[in-house]
């Protein structure tokens, strides 16, 4: 806390030498651009971004400059309360993406909304702290990435963390366990359980065992698989913690971090071209300037050191390739019908594209329970929640703390099992084929779907006044179907068109309506028939079987927020757009 107030007096106070926002002291922004070089300068203060620029000016020596073009998120409770997740949507925090039409889900535009802000996802996410299975990072390792394995990402996460372990009071009202040797214990970000858990969640645990799954007293040592308590990042008074929060905050009075934000808006690198040294590339592009639009939409060019100097693009993954591809760096065949001279001709940059793919059940409750609806039908129930929430306690302390990680073998029968495997030789035609191969052959072996509860309403025909809603989120995490993201104008201020190509491979469409019926089943457990009156979505009408679960999934996909791929860590035969070193080809 002591951190915050200092940085939100600096921000009140004359302009720090640090921290600058453009909306209130554009000119300092100006002066300190035209008069300095920076050895790093970091596009995009979100999640990596300002852990980088963090970590690069722990070298005194070294200057590093941040240009984020969002606000910051301190006293803003949209980010600092953990229940508001999600109430970012539509606000001046969200870049306000959508999908492009998707074919093979009836033509849907998806929204994929992302955070514009310091902090990027970390300030407006759904605050679930969680890790992948130890196989799945050492599959990044084998697609022939060395040194990128489960053991140095571990290392790095532990790095990140601070755990705050459950207080005796917090384990008995609710069951929280953690295993806290899993985890790190004096890194900048705390991540800590909330002082409310509600009853669905805790019943959510019994329907998974009714149900025959594990319980994972530890999902944080390289095996995620079961039901889990999942720490949440928030420190223990409830307080999200951002990258802006836990990176930024602590060092704001480091010198050599300069952090231009509220409209530093990076439109496209200057780069010189000079001739490259493998068949690959004929020429080579080295990043000479980073030009930045201010808001009195003057641009103005942040230096790296000649010769030295890094430009780092954190961007996020709709953004990235799209400062890419404006800068001459991508697939000559976007490129080129836009009249963007090719400076490298970096296929992969866009392409390779993947979202996680959701469906979502709802079902009422039965009374006297409640869940976040009653926050907007009760106004008595609001105003004593609001009262807790400064000292840490109540509903507002919560996001989500519950995760069911499911394999495919527990979501199959037998008979369904052999079907699959018959389904997984076909290859889809959009996936990179050792891609594909690796996921293929560890369906059976990893979790596969992550089922999560929403503590409110979201789909139905009919919602009934005073009362109150769970839904059910059902993910699939390792769908097959890539699609890509591409500018389709020479305009920064154009979003690119994002296409992440959901439901193309027959996999991704039956698996997930497989996984979306099994969801039923969870609602079917005594724990749960406890609690829950009826399905109001897709309502039992809805029989079970493929043909209209299938269709139930095409009309209703979501994405996950989990956008990735666009600039990909891979060999560059492979599609990759940047190496081992996160270096971008040529
Ligand atoms: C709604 C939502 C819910 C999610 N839930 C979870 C969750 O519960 N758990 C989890 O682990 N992950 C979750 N994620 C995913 C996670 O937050 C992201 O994977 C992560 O934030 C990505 O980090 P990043 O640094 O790559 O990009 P970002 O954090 O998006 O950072 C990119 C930054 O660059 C800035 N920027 C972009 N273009 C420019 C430009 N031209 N000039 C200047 N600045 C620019 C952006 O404003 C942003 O701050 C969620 C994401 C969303 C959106
Ligand atoms: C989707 O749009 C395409 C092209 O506009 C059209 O041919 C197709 O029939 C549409 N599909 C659905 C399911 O509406
Ligand atoms: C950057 O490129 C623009 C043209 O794209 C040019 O006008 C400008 O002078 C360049 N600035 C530097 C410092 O290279
Ligand atoms: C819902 O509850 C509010 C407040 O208790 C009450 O004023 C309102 O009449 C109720 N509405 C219905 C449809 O029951
Ligand atoms: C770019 O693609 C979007 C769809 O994502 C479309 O609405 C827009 O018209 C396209 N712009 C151009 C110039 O083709
Ligand atoms: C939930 C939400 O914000 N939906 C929006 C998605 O995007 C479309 C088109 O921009 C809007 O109309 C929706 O309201």
């Amino acid at each position: 806390m002591l951190a915050k107030i200092s940085v939100t007096l600096a921000l009140s106070g004359i302009a720090s030498s640090t921290l600058i926002n453009l909306q209130t002291n554009s000119a300092n922004g100006k002066s300190v651009l035209s008069s300095t070089v920076f050895d790093y300068i970091v596009i995009g203060g979100g999640t990596a971004g300002l852990t980088v620029a963090r970590r690069l000016s722990d070298d005194t020596s070294k200057k590093v400059l941040v240009l984020e073009a969002g606000r910051s998120g301190i006293n803003d409770p949209l980010v600092t309360i953990p229940q508001k997740s999600f109430s970012f949507i539509g606000t001046d925090i969200d870049w306000l993406y959508n999908t492009a039409p998707q074919t093979n889900a009836a033509n849907q535009t998806v929204n994929l909304s992302s955070g514009k802000i310091l902090g990027g996802g970390s300030a407006v996410n759904g605050l679930v702290w969680v890790r992948g299975a130890k196989e799945e990072y050492n599959a990044i390792e084998d697609l022939g990435n060395s040194g990128w394995n489960w053991n140095r990402f571990y290392a790095a996460m532990k790095k990140a963390e601070a755990v705050k372990t459950p207080s005796a009071v917090q384990t008995n009202q609710f069951g929280y366990t953690v295993k806290a040797s899993s985890l790190g214990s004096s890194g900048p970000v705390d991540v800590s359980f909330p002082n409310y858990l509600p009853l669905q969640h805790q019943k959510f645990i019994t329907a998974s065992t009714q149900l025959g799954h594990k319980f994972n007293a530890d999902p944080y040592s390289g095996d995620n698989r079961g039901i889990f308590y999942s720490l949440a990042s928030q420190t223990p008074a409830a307080v999200r913690e951002t990258s802006e929060f836990a990176y930024l905050d602590p060092v704001v009075s480091r010198s050599n971090l300069i952090v231009l934000y509220n409209g530093a808006l990076v439109t496209k690198l200057n780069t010189t071209a000079t001739p490259g040294t493998v068949p690959a590339f004929p020429q080579v592009a080295v990043a000479t300037g980073v030009q930045v639009r201010f808001p009195d939409n003057t641009v103005q060019i942040a230096k790296p050191k000649p010769s030295t100097g890094e430009v780092i693009l954190s961007s996020g993954t709709v953004r990235t390739p799209q400062l890419l591809e404006l800068s001459g760096i991508g697939d000559r065949n976007v490129l080129s019908p836009l009249g963007i001279n090719t400076l490298v001709h970096l296929p992969g940059v866009g392409a390779n594209y993947e979202d996680h793919t959701i469906t979502i059940l709802t079902y009422k409750l039965k009374l006297p329970y409640l869940s976040f609806d009653a926050l907007k039908y009760d106004p008595v129930l609001l105003a004593v929640q609001e009262s807790l929430y400064p000292q840490g306690k109540g509903w507002l302390t919560f996001a989500n703390s519950v995760l069911n990680m499911a394999p495919a073998d527990k979501i199959l029968t037998s008979a369904e099992i052999k079907t699959a495997k018959q389904i997984l030789q076909n290859k889809p035609p959009t996936i990179q084929q050792d891609l594909y191969t690796s996921i293929k052959d560890r369906v059976f072996k990893v979790p596969q779907i992550e089922y999560l509860l929403f503590n409110s309403f979201s789909g139905g025909t009919v919602k009934e006044a005073n009362r109150s809603y769970v839904s059910m989120a059902v993910t699939h995490l390792h769908p097959l179907s890539r699609g890509s993201i591409h500018i389709n104008t020479t305009s920064i201020d154009d979003h690119p068109v994002i296409n992440p190509n959901v439901l193309e491979s027959e996999w991704d469409t039956w698996f997930l309506s497989k996984a979306t019926a099994y969801g039923r089943k969870f609602f079917q457990t005594p724990a749960f028939q406890e609690i829950f009156e009826e399905e109001v979505w897709p309502t039992t009408a809805l029989a079970n079987n493929d043909a209209q679960w299938q269709k139930f999934v095409k009309d209703n996909i979501n994405v996950g927020y989990h956008s990735v791929g666009t600039a990909s860590l891979l060999p560059l035969s492979k599609g990759g757009v940047v190496d081992t070193n996160l270096k971008v080809y040529g």
